[in-house]
């Protein structure tokens, strides 16, 4: 029959790929490599349709680039560690692995049933000791090399569920999970030292150039550099308590002294220690300040609040000038030197403090077109350029000239044999904690013991596994409480010890997957060097806008830190990322406040109007908002009901045609069944064509009829405009193309009026035949198999050559061009390519739709963007 049935031939076509291990990529060939990665699933239970969005995207490179020539990678895993497994472990009972690995079975049959072009024999999960093991290693190797830190650090900790919290774990102070006050601890926990590279990952931001400009923009925030000064401050005698006689601080802002009002220290300082001594009620405000959490977004938000300590510091310039110190709540400790000046004028955070305790402000810095003498700060502070005012020997003097002259004058200035001030650059970046109180994560390879410290698991103990007769009846970590576990002889002197019970943070899983891919069958290194560099870096990275930040930093920063210890060579992991959008679809609500799902209703179109009811009872529900799709608002679709339904080339197709790859796309059943008619729709074209081209493997030569070379000029035009789309990610428009080439072939074949179609134009609709299917394979591969056999090929679509596009034949020689009048479109103009302006302005104006639509009125302007567009104003 004439339907095409993806039922039947998807899983056919996905077999023989998968007997013929047609997308098994060899480490060593011929051909350029070509790596292309998409971020890895976390194994949740059943793949969404942002996942297929993202799979579909990096399926079209894989394909493009492997019918171009190259040798790609395109790899896929599973980043398998993680709470969620703990959680269901708790609420369901199942151990986290059992849970872990039915999820991965799951996914990875709906991930095949999707058609991806992926080498399943690299298949890795992070939670398989196999793949951790290696991570142990480089730990231990970091560790020696001295990239790796243990100290105490301040965590939330949640006292019910005994463990720590990330920061958006607590929410108004509390456990997410328990409600319970959280509580500021220290622990001694590992780090690994990021921060040691924090220039170098600033610097070579600037060479990722295929990197979207915001994700750089994000991560040089994110890094954080800035240059200042750090300065002291005499405490005034007469207030100090009796041992601190300074006050340092960091600012960037030297040119605002003479408009500070205060000074503010972080809860933590230690001169709050101090003065909290005896003083119950700053004692008090230093514990609400705890209670606050550590994260920047909170103390961003929270109102700013402060208790003045009754200590006051001089003036630099001025000994007679006393400012009074505060503990404040938006100073934090760990920046700088946990203690700023304050200058309410030109920070807004100073502002808000400074009015709500009425400390006043002095403007210093007057906008260049202000009038110095008038201007004032009331509720927003200026941070912008300008001019020195108020601040005596500066004033006059540009920001930076003030700055600098501050900082000469201070640095020249000895206290205590040392200068007063000094220049620092500083990183808001810190080093990444990796210490995580959980069973279901990679065990940090340690053991503590009393006579030796801590002593790294030796090689040949190496994996340290994790055990499998854990409970989780309790709060708390399982490793913990253990039986036998953690107790070990130290490897050193033999004597009682302990393991370390801590895992590692699920990121450091991440950091470095793209490198096992290249060769995961090594079982002694985590990498195979010359493999590894072969591959790397990714050329193509896709993936979600949410993991801009941490996620891509921490790779950066292990290719950077397994280049230190010889795994790998290369230091910037990923040369070109690409961030899709969001898929979203309508919500819709029943009179009762329900959310209801996509496929509870039915929708239905009364006269202009589209209504939706529910499918069970009939009753009418409320069509809401584009959202996002979520399961809290339920707008989701489940991509294995969209492939059962229409086969997965639907589903790819829809998602890749509707809109830029980086914008969201807005997923509806309408949609779908357009995209399904269009496969139909291919199918009969395919058909009719394999009736009129020359037989499969004729060579196209010797075409000199008119009507055969304008067949040519459409299938080489559009092929070259697809390749050149998917090149650029742009999968959108690509479709746009193909559809294109469809409509001019159908319009072709249904033109043809005598039965006898010449020899030349046989070849010509081979051609067209061919390449048409070789266009749309990346995106339908099914159905271009299945039409590549229809149209007589003998191998596989999967292994065919992009078409080899003819320059001269691919450039259009006319144009259509629009033409409008006062921004109206009127007519359109059909002309020669590169057609002088002279002339399309003539010919534009003699158009029958122009001449009527001017009704007589005089032409004032003409304008002509040449092969694109003609204005004409009236
Ligand atoms: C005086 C001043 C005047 C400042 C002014 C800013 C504007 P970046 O660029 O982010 O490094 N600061 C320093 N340490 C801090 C800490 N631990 N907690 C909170 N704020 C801190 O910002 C540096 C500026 O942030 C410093 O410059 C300091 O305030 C503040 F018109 O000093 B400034
Ligand atoms: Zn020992």
């Amino acid at each position: 029959s004439d339907r095409y049935n993806p039922r039947e031939t998807e899983p056919k076509w996905q077999k023989f790929w998968d007997d013929s291990g047609t997308f098994r990529t060899r480490n060593e060939g011929p051909q350029p490599k070509y790596y292309v990665l998409e971020m890895f699933p976390y194994p949740s239970g059943r793949i969404h349709m942002g996942h297929v969005r993202n799979y579909a995207m990096g399926d079209v490179v894989a394909r493009y680039k492997r019918a171009r020539g190259f040798n790609v990678l395109h790899p896929m895993g599973w980043d398998a560690f993680g709470m969620p497994a703990e959680n269901a472990a708790m609420q369901n009972n199942t151990h986290p692995a059992k849970w872990t690995y039915q999820n991965i079975a799951t996914m990875r049959a709906q991930l095949q049933s999707m058609g991806l072009s992926l080498d399943w024999s690299r298949e890795i999960a992070t939670c398989d000791p196999s793949y951790y093991r290696h991570q142990q290693k480089m730990f231990l190797d970091f560790l020696k090399a001295g990239l790796v830190d243990r100290k105490k650090s301040k965590v939330n900790w949640d006292p019910v569920d005994m463990t720590v919290l990330a920061n958006e774990q607590v929410i108004d102070g509390r456990g997410w999970r328990s409600n319970a006050l959280v509580e500021q601890r220290e622990l001694t926990q590992w780090f690994l030292k990021i921060s040691d590279y924090s220039q170098d990952l600033l610097d070579s931001l600037q060479t990722l150039d295929r990197w979207p400009e915001k994700v750089r923009l994000m991560q040089q925030n994110w890094i954080g550099r800035s240059e200042g000064l750090m300065l002291r401050f005499d405490i005034d005698p007469a207030t100090a308590p009796a041992s601190e006689t300074e006050l340092e601080v960091y600012t960037t802002r030297p040119d605002t002294l003479f408009g500070a009002k205060f000074m503010a220290i972080a809860a933590d300082h230690p001169l709050a220690r101090t003065m909290a001594v005896g003083n119950p009620q700053l004692q008090a405000f230093i514990d609400e300040c705890h209670r606050m959490g550590t994260s920047v977004a909170t103390l961003e938000t929270a109102e700013k609040k402060g208790f003045d300590t009754g200590v006051k510091v001089v003036h630099p310039f001025d000994p007679s000038w006393k400012l009074p110190v505060y503990v404040a709540n938006f100073v934090l400790m760990d920046y700088g030197t946990g203690a700023i000046f304050g200058c309410p004028a030109h920070d807004q955070r100073d502002l808000d403090f400074a009015n709500k305790y009425f400390l006043g402000n002095t403007p210093v810095v007057a906008p260049a077109d202000a009038d110095p003498k008038t201007f004032v700060v009331t509720d927003t502070a200026y941070d912008g350029d300008g001019v020195m005012i108020n601040s005596r020997f500066l004033d006059g003097l540009s920001i930076e000239a003030a700055k600098e002259d501050v900082a000469k004058r201070l640095e020249g200035e000895m206290l205590q044999g040392r200068p007063r001030a000094t220049r620092q650059v500083n990183f808001k970046l810190r080093d990444w904690g990796i210490s995580r109180q959980r069973y279901w994560g990679c065990p940090i390879p340690v053991i503590h013991c009393n006579d030796c410290g801590t002593v790294p698991v030796p090689d040949a103990d190496l994996p340290v596994k994790l055990p499998d007769d854990v409970t989780f009846d309790r709060p708390g970590n399982p490793l913990e409480r253990h039986p036998t576990w953690k107790h070990v002889a130290c490897p050193v002197c033999g004597k009682d010890a302990v393991r370390e019970t801590d895992t590692m943070d699920t990121f450091v899983d991440s950091s470095w997957y793209y490198a096992r891919f290249t060769d995961p069958w090594n079982e002694t290194e985590p990498t195979t060097r010359q493999v590894a560099d072969a591959w790397l870096p990714v050329n193509q990275y896709i993936g979600g806008i949410e993991h801009a930040i941490l996620h891509l930093l921490y790779s950066r920063f292990f290719a950077r830190a397994m280049s230190a210890t010889g795994h790998l060579g290369v230091k910037e992991p990923f040369e070109g990322l690409f961030t899709q959008g969001m898929v979203a679809h309508e919500t819709y609500r029943s009179a009762n406040g329900d959310w209801l799902q996509p496929n509870e209703v039915e929708i239905r179109t009364e006269g202009s109007s589209r209504k939706a009811f529910r499918i069970e009872g009939g009753g009418e529900v409320a069509i809401g908002s584009i959202e996002k799709m979520s399961k809290s608002k339920r707008n989701v679709v489940d991509p294995d009901d969209i492939i059962g339904t229409y086969g997965a080339d639907t589903a790819r197709w829809f998602m890749l045609s509707d809109s830029p790859p980086d914008r969201g796309v807005i997923w509806s059943e309408d949609g779908v069944q357009g995209a399904f008619r269009y496969v139909q729709q291919l199918w009969r074209l395919v058909g009719s064509l394999s009736e009129v081209a020359a037989p499969a493997g004729t060579p196209i030569t010797g075409v000199t009829e008119s009507a055969a070379i304008e067949i040519r000029r459409h299938t080489h035009s559009h092929c070259a405009a697809v390749g050149d789309h998917i090149e650029r990610l742009r999968f959108n428009t690509a479709i746009a193309e193909i559809r294109k080439l469809t409509n001019a072939l159908a319009k072709s074949i249904g033109d043809i009026e005598s039965p006898e179609i010449s020899a030349q134009c046989r070849l010509a609709y081979r051609e067209a035949a061919d390449a048409l299917v070789l266009m749309f394979a990346p995106m339908m591969p099914h159905l271009a198999e299945e039409c590549w056999e229809r149209l007589g090929h003998s191998g596989a679509v999967a292994y065919a050559a992009w078409p080899v596009v003819d320059p001269v034949l691919a450039k259009a020689e006319t144009v259509t061009m629009p033409v409008q009048i006062n921004g109206k479109k009127r007519a359109e103009l059909v002309i020669g390519r590169d057609t002088d302006v002279k002339t399309v302005e003539t010919e534009a104006l003699q158009l029958d739709d122009v001449q009527r639509a001017l009704e007589g009125r005089p032409v004032k302007k003409i304008i002509v963007v040449p092969n694109r567009i003609v204005n004409v104003v009236v």
